[in-house]
């Protein structure tokens, strides 16, 4: 539309067009016959002009113009057409001359109001003007072209939807306008904040492919010299998607499978799938359907919520679909706490912390003075000396988890048991067994306790705090002994207590007691030693135990002695052999104590309608050394059983009823027939008698002696005979005794009698005996 300009007129063709204005002139103003041809040759002067505005072509005006003529040629004509005339008084414009606007002559500028496009190309102006008698021509030459300004631009898709991938072509068209009409293509997405420049220059922008980054309002700029102008804008809607979804979770934890979540919280699970239309979310736990929607909520988590979860995304418009599996684990602790325990081993321990349970499992590990363990799950045991450990050391198990803010605790604190082991015995499941006991309470860990033999073999394996050992009551176990040995981690050396097993000891006060008939009397037995616990027990003529209900008797227990009152004493029933039995689980010992019941008129031992044991008579009573000390020998006569003797004394010097009978002993085995009595006073005159005693009761007293002083001795005797008959016959004779002496029942009397005095202080029926031999009862 827009023609070059021109910028320098051809004269030739000009001067053709003077002539004809000349011509134009002389008929419209006939008389001037004279005029010369000045020499054209000024460029001609480019003029812009915008559509519907005004342009004013100015003619340079000269003092005596004649005429001015402006003729006009279009672009591409080669034929000037005259435009407008005037000679100054007046003036003429060509009618044709609206073609190209509003066209008028002010002076001799010619003015062109409300510019059209048809008003494109040259203008001249011929002056005719006088001067110096002569006439002169002068030419103004304009070149004007018409500027047109662009129109507002129209955008179209070629698909306003399109699926991501095709190709797409945005053009952008303007109605007119100056050329050149530059573009330019501005994007704005969707909740971007600004537009970019997305295409310059072209009218067309091609997105090919197109994709989602695309979506959003096109609009297009054309411009020219002119001006701008902005089409509306046009939304392209790029359809795609769904994509592969981004599942998220809330509060976030790795696996290495996935996601964790710890028991009782609450867990969001969301799922995004980049789509246009927006996706249709369907949540699956292990293929079953839990939650429509991009957001699954699980308000408290618990094991069972552990599983596959599948978000499904879903584009109706498309029809398409596109889904992502994780795994989710819900975590739980263990429960409770850790527990601690501490094992003693030998000059160590061995710390033991366990948690079972839980998901995952926990991990634990101990701290304390030797430092901090290595990490373990579920369980840790950590072993480490004691030595120079001081009791009361602290050691803390700490158990981590990560469904726990905090690690749990559990502690042990170690310290030494106080003093030392304790041993002692008691009888069990009626006397069959006898248990030795130890104990050494307190410390953590507890002590080990094992029982030794007197050889420091172990008994058995050792225990904690308090050891067991039992005996069966049958073994020979008098003087036996025995050693707790204790063993502790922070207790060097090792302490250790001792037990001797032991028949118990008992002793009577007095052998003899005498009571007057109705009176009172009291028999003592204390307890010496023994391997505790002891039974004591008082046993009554008939073999019974005494017990403290039974008429008469009172029995006073505590715990070293079993003191017996006889209360109204009658001979019939409280007369006879009492025994103080003691017992234990190692054996049992007793000792004899003969109650005389005596009535006040006869002083005799009653027999109480017992079976009595044999008459008792002395075969011999002889002074030992300094009369400090007698011989005592016996025999018995006729029947009866016995179970002792027992021997009594009185001073018979100076009155013979001086004195009550006192025991000189007591303890005599029954197969006794002789006994040596000292702690006598050589100043007094003692008389002696025996007595058999059986369970019951005590026999008839045998006769009452004095001792003699022995005159010599056989053996000296013997050998002092030097004579070799008499050595045999005194050989024989000793042979005799010793039998005889070994079988008293059979040879009753056998002493020699080698002299014999009477003493008339004495007995007279019965002599007393002076014995040659001195031969003592070792069967
Ligand atoms: C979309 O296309 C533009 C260019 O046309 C490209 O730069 C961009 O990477 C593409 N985006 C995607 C997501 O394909
Ligand atoms: C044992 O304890 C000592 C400190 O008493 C420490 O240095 C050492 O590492 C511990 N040993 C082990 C195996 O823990
Ligand atoms: C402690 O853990 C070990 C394996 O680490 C296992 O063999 C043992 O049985 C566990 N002990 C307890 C008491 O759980
Ligand atoms: C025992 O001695 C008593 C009194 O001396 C007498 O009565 C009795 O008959 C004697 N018994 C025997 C068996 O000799
Ligand atoms: C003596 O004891 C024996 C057995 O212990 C018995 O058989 C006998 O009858 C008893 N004799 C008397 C006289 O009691
Ligand atoms: C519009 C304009 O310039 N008019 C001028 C025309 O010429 C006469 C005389 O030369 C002037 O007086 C006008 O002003």
């Amino acid at each position: 539309m827009v023609g070059q300009r021109a910028q320098h007129g051809t004269f030739g063709t000009f001067g053709c067009l003077l002539i004809m204005a000349l011509c134009l002139l002389h008929l419209g103003a006939p008389g001037q016959a004279l005029m010369t041809l000045s020499t054209p040759g000024e460029k001609a002067m480019s003029l812009e002009g915008v559509r519907g505005s005004s342009v004013t072509l100015a003619c340079s005006p000269g003092p005596d113009i004649l005429v001015v003529l402006w003729s006009f040629t279009p672009l591409g004509f080669l034929v000037p057409r005259p435009m407008a005339v005037t000679n100054g008084a007046s003036s003429k414009v060509e009618a044709g001359s609206s073609a190209l606007g509003v066209v008028s002559l002010r002076n001799s500028s010619l003015v062109l109001e409300e510019l059209r496009e048809g008003a494109r190309g040259h203008f001249l102006c011929q002056a005719l003007h006088v001067s110096s008698g002569q006439l002169h021509t002068t030419y103004s030459y304009y070149t004007l072209a018409v500027l047109v300004p662009v129109s507002k631009p129209q955008v179209r898709l070629s698909d306003p939807s399109p699926v991501e991938g095709i190709s797409v072509v945005a053009t952008c068209a303007v109605r007119e306008g100056t050329e050149p009409v530059t573009f330019t293509w501005h994007h704005h997405a969707p909740r971007s904040p600004e537009e970019a420049v997305v295409g310059l220059a072209e009218p067309q922008l091609r997105l090919d492919p197109v994709n989602r980054t695309h979506l959003g309002w096109y609009t297009c700029s054309a411009r020219n010299v002119v001006n701008e102008l902005s089409s509306a804008g046009i939304f392209l809607d790029v359809i795609y998607g769904p994509d592969k979804p981004v599942i998220t979770v809330e509060p976030l934890g790795f696996t290495e499978e996935g996601f964790w979540a710890s028991e009782r919280e609450e867990v969001i699970l969301s799922c995004l799938a980049a789509s246009n239309p927006p996706s249709h979310y369907v949540w699956l736990r292990d293929d079953i359907q839990v939650h429509k929607g991009p957001i699954y909520i699980i308000t408290s988590a618990g094991p069972t919520h552990t599983g596959l979860y599948t978000c499904l995304a879903y584009n109706s418009h498309l029809d398409t679909r596109s889904q992502n599996t994780i795994q989710l684990t819900i975590y739980y602790p263990p429960e409770g706490q850790p527990s601690c325990a501490v094992l003693p081993t030998l000059g160590a321990v061995t710390l033991l912390c366990t948690w079972p349970g839980g998901l995952p499992t926990a991990h634990l590990h101990w701290e304390g003075p030797w430092g901090i363990s290595p990490t373990s799950p579920s369980n840790i045991s950590w072993s480490n000396t004691t030595t120079g450990l001081p009791s009361g050391s602290v050691f803390t198990c700490a158990g981590q988890h990560p469904a726990l803010a905090q690690p749990a605790f559990c502690r042990v604190t170690l310290w030494e048991p106080p003093r030392s082991p304790t041993c002692w015995t008691t009888i069990t499941l009626g006397d069959q067994f006898i248990m030795l006991s130890c104990e050494w309470p307190g410390g953590e860990p507890p002590a080990l306790l094992s029982w030794l033999d007197k050889q420091q073999q172990s008994l058995g394996d050792p225990s904690s705090s308090t050891a067991v050992y039992l005996l069966q009551t049958q073994d020979d176990l008098a003087g036996r002994e025995f050693t707790c040995l204790g063993s502790h981690p922070l207790r060097v050396p090792d302490p250790r207590c001792q037990l001797q097993l032991e028949a118990p000891q008992i002793a009577v006060a007095e052998t003899l007691v005498s009571v007057l008939e109705g009176g009172e009397a009291w028999m003592d037995c204390a307890l010496q030693g023994g391997t505790p616990p002891v039974q004591l027990l008082w046993l009554g003529p008939q073999q019974q135990q005494v017990e403290q209900s039974t008429s008469g008797f009172m029995l006073y227990p505590d715990s070293v002695q079993l003191r017996l009152q006889i209360q109204d004493a009658d001979p019939a029933y409280h007369g006879g052999t009492y025994q103080c039995v003691a017992r234990n689980a190692v054996g049992s010992s007793h000792r004899r104590v003969l109650l005389e019941v005596l009535s006040e008129w006869s002083g005799h031992v009653c027999l109480c309608g017992y079976p009595a044991p044999p008459n008792v008579t002395i075969s011999r009573l002889t002074y030992g050394r300094h009369r400090r000390e007698v011989q005592l020998q016996w025999a018995i006569q006729g029947p009866g059983n016995l179970t002792g003797f027992l021997v009594q004394r009185r001073a018979s010097v100076p009155s013979p009823e001086a004195g009550a009978w006192e025991t000189a002993a007591n303890d005599i085995e029954p197969e006794s027939r002789a006994r040596r009595l000292g702690g006598l006073d050589p100043g007094v005159l003692y008389a002696f008698r025996v007595l058999a005693l059986n369970h019951y009761t005590a026999g008839y007293p045998s006769e009452v002696k004095t001792p003699v002083d022995p005159p010599f001795s056989i053996y000296p005797a013997v050998l002092g005979a030097a004579g070799t008959g008499m050595v045999v016959a005194s050989v024989a004779s000793l042979l005799v005794f010793q039998y005889a002496v070994r079988h008293p029942q059979t040879f009753p009397r056998t002493e020699t009698a080698t002299t014999s005095s009477s003493d008339p202080a004495q007995e007279p029926a019965e002599a007393p005996v002076n014995v040659t031999i001195t031969v003592t009862a070792t069967p």
